[in-house]
């Protein structure tokens, strides 16, 4: 097959994730033994499962699958990132606040840019969690810190003109020729590659004495990716296969616990990078070599998307996981994880059905409508729907759990208020709702599943006929 002369936004979307995971390989060799093991997991757990394990996703989509993270420093900073990402296809969705979600300090908002619709996702799912400082919060920076960050952001370049004009062609044609897909591809990557430029030693560290993650974003005059996360189909399995490679894994897999009935949402789990060379500017101009360990490791399986309802269940159980397991922490010096995950188990017991067709039966999870035909008699099937979005939870649990100190939050100030909608208003684009997103891919598979049967849909979101897979 000759390479397309014109690459649309999937192809570019494809094409930038294999590039920067490439790219992150060669940065973080660790990377590199994550995807192996990843590999290997998949490939036993496809040999053991057959078909069924494809239920959440084809094995080709899988294996490709990767989400990034990045973190910039300002609105206008912001707004590239969604016209970089919007050259691929790839939209703000969802509106995460990491701010009271983490003990350690961690002062950022975020969204995740990805594919929305259902065709997209499938040929390339590729999304990057991105996150950005709230300068103006008085629990991290005072109002002469803000200001200095402030002068400092706003004088550095992340996304070069060049960049943005491709992207901003892509986004308005659909895509670009061979060549100009090329340069946009290089300049993107090139925009997330670690600066080895000096760090000011003096600012970084004052930066890092509030929020190791301020001193990441705003500490020098770049971005980098943070992690590029693979996806496999048995987590628990591929934490043992890296442990038993050496690798010291965060003690906890973040998210729903390993239980006997159907997965939810997002399980994850992250090693801590090695420290990586970097040179350093001290106050009398000298430069001299250190290191930073601001880079990790992350892999995760997905699960069935929650509705509303499942949702509400999803987080009340959390908050019960979490008191129960203070309660027993309190009263037990040997307590550990292994506890933690015993007492997690039995509050999802209560919480979730241990079948598919009772998840979809309660309308805790999303499944769509599809017509199947074993046999004479066409028949409609609820197949669920993959999650595809992010956890504030958990998301502020790998953050802080690679943090190198708690920095400092000052929680007698009042903090300072941003929802989806301020976040809209930075991106200059709408904000996707993600339970919009789902309800809207399983309206079009009822409606579709409708006209090809030739039925009203509301007959088929009755719940008498067989539905399910049998589990
Ligand atoms: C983002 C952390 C969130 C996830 O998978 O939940 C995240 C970051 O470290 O910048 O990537
Ligand atoms: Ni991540």
């Amino acid at each position: 097959m000759s390479a397309p002369t014109f690459l649309e936004p999937w192809q570019l979307r494809a094409a930038f994730a294999r590039s920067l995971s490439d790219m992150y390989g060669k940065e973080v060799p660790a990377y590199t033994t994550l995807l192996d093991v990843s590999h290997e997991v998949n490939a036993d757990f496809v040999a053991q499962h057959g078909a069924d394990a494809e239920r959440l996703g084809s094995i080709s989509r899988v294996t490709a699958e990767r989400h990034g993270a990045i973190r910039v420093g300002t609105p206008t900073e912001m707004a590239q990132v969604a016209r970089v990402f919007g050259a691929m296809g790839m939209r703000p969705v969802g509106f995460y606040d990491l701010r009271d979600a983490s003990s350690s300090s961690v002062p950022v908002i975020s969204t995740a840019f990805r594919p929305v619709e259902r065709e997209e996702l499938a040929r390339n799912p590729f999304r990057v969690f991105t996150s950005m400082l709230v300068t103006a919060d008085r629990r991290f920076f005072t109002a002469d810190l803000e200001q200095r960050l402030e002068t400092f952001l706003g004088a550095r370049t992340l996304f070069g003109p060049e960049l943005l004009a491709l992207a901003d062609r892509a986004e308005a044609e659909g895509g670009l020729p061979e060549e100009q897909a090329a340069e946009f591809l290089r300049l993107a990557t090139e925009a997330f590659e670690l600066s080895r430029e000096p760090v000011d030693q003096a600012w970084y560290r004052e930066l890092e004495a509030v929020s190791a993650v301020a001193a990441d974003i705003g500490g020098i005059a770049s971005t980098h990716i943070n992690h590029l996360t693979p996806r496999v189909l048995d987590i628990d399995d591929l934490y043992a296969r890296m442990e038993a490679r050496g690798i010291t894994m965060i003690d906890a897999i973040q998210g729903p616990p390993r239980w006997e009935g159907p997965d939810v949402l997002l399980r994850q789990t992250s090693f801590r990078a090695l420290a990586e060379p970097r040179t350093f500017r001290t106050a009398d101009g000298e430069i001299v070599s250190d290191a930073l360990r601001v880079r990790f490791g992350e892999v995760e399986a997905r699960g069935i998307a929650l509705t509303r309802a499942g949702r509400a269940a999803y987080d009340a159980a959390v908050v019960e996981i979490d008191e129960a397991a203070a309660d027993a922490r309190a009263g037990d010096p040997g307590f550990t994880e292994a506890h933690r995950q015993h007492i997690a188990r039995a509050v999802w017991q209560k919480t979730f059905p241990t079948t598919e067709a009772a998840l979809a039966d309660q309308e805790l999870g999303w499944f769509t409508y599809e017509v199947v035909s074993t046999g004479s008699t066409p028949e409609v099937r609820r197949e669920p729907v993959v999650y595809e979005d992010f956890l504030p939870r958990s998301a502020a649990g790998i953050f802080q759990s690679n943090l190198t100190s708690d920095g400092a939050k000052d929680a007698s100030q009042e903090g300072t208020d941003r929802d989806a909608d301020w976040m809209a208003g930075a991106l200059g684009r709408d904000l996707n709702d993600p339970f919009d997103l789902y309800a809207d891919q399983v309206d079009r598979s009822l409606a579709a599943a409708a006209e090809t049967l030739g039925v009203d849909p509301a007959t088929l979101t009755t719940t008498h006929h067989t539905t399910g897979a049998p589990r």
